[in-house]
């Protein structure tokens, strides 16, 4: 089982989209292991997105994951990283395919509603950097696995 880090950003909550959202990984058959709406802080936004600090939109993009409360949710399932980031779709939301969360609500780059872990090791990473052990059910045994996980 892989684990995933999924932020519904700013302004996908803004915009009520928030139940949209969940219901499309939810329904893919990913496990929801925890869930919280928060204000992501400067330090933290700052460390989720290390990777992009010597990037020109870096400022940017802390100032818009911190300019709202977001919806962090931790999602568990098999290849629970490349079915996140399909169902999200491509980074830049006019080239997302359509029936991805990105092709179908977003326009802007800036703007484009959700944050999924680009790799197994990013997805642990992620999960740890917004959740501590208490606030998961990880592992939690849901009635349907058998009809998703073969
Ligand atoms: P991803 O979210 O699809 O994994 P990344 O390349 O990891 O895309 O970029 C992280 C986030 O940074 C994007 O989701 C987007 O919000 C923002 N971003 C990336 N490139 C640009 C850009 O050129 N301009 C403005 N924001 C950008
Ligand atoms: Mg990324």
């Amino acid at each position: 089982m892989e684990r995933t880090l999924i932020i519904v950003k700013p302004d996908a909550v803004q915009r009520g989209l928030t139940g949209a959202i969940i219901a499309r990984f939810e329904a893919r058959g990913l496990k929801i292991i925890g869930m919280k709406l928060m204000q992501v802080d400067r330090a933290l936004a700052e460390k989720h997105y290390d990777v992009h600090r010597e990037r020109p939109f870096f400022a940017g993009l802390v100032e818009y994951i911190i300019s709202a409360p977001v919806m962090v949710i931790a999602l568990e399932g098999t290849d629970a990283i490349a079915a996140a980031r399909s169902t999200i779709g491509a980074t830049t939301p006019a080239e997302a395919a359509p029936g991805s969360i990105r092709g179908d609500y977003g326009l802007e780059i800036g703007r484009n509603l959700v944050h999924g872990s680009d790799s197994v090791e990013n997805g642990e990473i992620e999960v740890a950097n917004f959740f501590s052990e208490a606030e998961l059910c990880g592992g939690w045994s849901r009635d349907v696995d058998r009809w998703v996980f073969e």
